[in-house]
């Protein structure tokens, strides 16, 4: 049976469930994510420095070849964008900065850094460009804390390298032509009990409220806060927490960020979408997996992933959620991390797409509650992987596992060559 006849085939079976597959591919083709630079280096990025430190996050694994500056990374996510289907954005940290050999402090960086960035993106046929200040691995993490520090000194540097990041992003997003989303994440906070919890956090407003006293234009640069439970040497207090960001989000309309990582174990992403929306301009999606105690695996495609597509689509809310993939995996292949996290990503959507959301509704609001159950566990075994293989095929892409050979092909002619 050809690709296209199985695809008929699953598109009748949806049809009389009242689903349109050929609207949900439409519809699938203008959904963007953020695809991170931090899976192709482990994180490491290219800054000149004197000192290495490791504070707040860490790739673990030696998977060889991995990308040393700005050509082996964007030929890595090329080849990694040619099996993901659509077009979408690359994701930026600061120390992906290309200063040519020069050594430029993080509080001294400035737009014309990224201009090999902004120009393979324009040559990348139009895709969109997200930044984020880098605010761990550095002498200046005093004690573990930076925007909070007690140390205004301290304070001021980051404050500095935050307001030219969202500078940056600006620039970035007026060249493209498109929103660059720019999301603060700080690992500040404390190993063991921490006493002074109160204090650091109204640093912390304080710093935030002098990097907002710009305002930019929000069709081009867009300001994100990431919260985070506990981390790597945080287990005890973490100063921006849930609370602390989403008070400060509401109250100056800011995107929240959420990464699926960052939560208790038991505690779901997907469940508090419906609540946030309702009173917020928009989310900015971490797409991630934790294990345990960590928080960044390749992203599976998990009930949670799925649901929290579901919850988004049901509330036809994509246009106030920013889709961006957060997860690094030092120990397999890096172009193939990225594959499978952007294609479980996509594949969450388009099955969010498919739902036959008006029959599940109507059985809700009639109470038929049997009939509601009834159909979403039918939708569970739905031929959505022949969609899918359509959609792939649609966009020029390897269908199913082809992509795992060209993977491996792009290991021993690129990724092993790396010395
Ligand atoms: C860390 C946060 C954050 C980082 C990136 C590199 O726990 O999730 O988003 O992963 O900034
Ligand atoms: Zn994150």
């Amino acid at each position: 049976m050809t690709e296209n006849q199985r695809y008929e085939q699953a598109k009748a079976i949806y049809a009389d469930l009242g689903v349109d597959t050929d609207r949900a591919l439409e519809e699938l083709k203008n959904k963007k994510i953020s695809i991170h630079c931090w899976q192709g280096d482990d994180g490491i990025g290219f800054e000149i420095k004197d000192k290495s430190v490791n504070t707040g996050i860490m790739a673990t694994g030696n998977f060889p070849g991995k990308a040393r500056n700005g050509d082996e990374l964007r030929a890595d996510v090329s080849k990694a964008m040619e099996m993901i289907p659509g077009k979408h954005k690359f994701n930026l940290h600061s120390i992906y900065a290309e200063t040519n050999g020069k050594k430029v402090e993080r509080d001294e960086l400035r737009y014309e850094y990224f201009e090999g960035w902004v120009a393979w993106a324009k040559e990348e046929k139009g895709i969109g460009l997200d930044f984020n200040p880098t605010i761990y691995n550095h002498v200046n993490m005093k004690d573990g804390y930076s925007l909070s520090s007690p140390d205004a000194n301290i304070r001021n540097f980051w404050i500095r390298h935050t307001k030219e990041c969202r500078e940056i992003a600006d620039r970035i997003g007026r060249e493209l032509g498109q929103k660059c989303v720019n999301n603060i994440w700080i690992s500040d906070g404390s190993k063991d009990e921490c006493i002074n919890k109160a204090e650091l956090r109204e640093n912390l407003k304080n710093s935030l409220d002098e990097i907002f006293a710009t305002a930019y234009d929000s069709s081009h640069m867009v300001d994100a806060l990431e919260p985070k439970l506990f981390g790597i040497g945080t287990e005890s207090f973490v100063v921006g927490s849930l609370e602390f960001y989403l008070a400060y989000a509401l109250l100056h309309h800011k995107l929240l960020c959420l990464d699926m990582g960052h939560y208790h174990p038991t505690e779901l992403v997907s469940e508090k979408i419906s609540s946030l929306l309702t009173f917020m301009d928009g989310i900015l999606l971490h797409v991630s997996r934790g294990v345990r105690w960590d928080s960044d695996h390749v992203v599976s495609y998990s009930d949670e992933l799925q649901n929290i597509f579901h919850e988004i689509c049901r509330m036809q809310a994509y246009s106030k959620v920013d889709i961006a993939l957060d997860f690094f995996d030092a120990s397999i292949d890096r172009v193939g991390a990225w594959v499978i996290g952007a294609r479980n990503t996509l594949k969450a959507i388009l099955v969010s797409l498919l739902e036959p959301v008006q029959l599940l509704r109507k059985a809700e609001k009639e109470g038929d509650l049997a009939s509601r159950l009834g159909y979403l566990e039918e939708c569970k075994s739905l031929p959505f992987g022949a969609v899918w293989d359509r959609y792939c095929e649609m966009c020029g892409v390897p269908v199913r596992d082809q992509w795992i050979s060209e993977m491996k092909k792009y290991e021993k002619e690129v990724i092993f060559k790396r010395s």
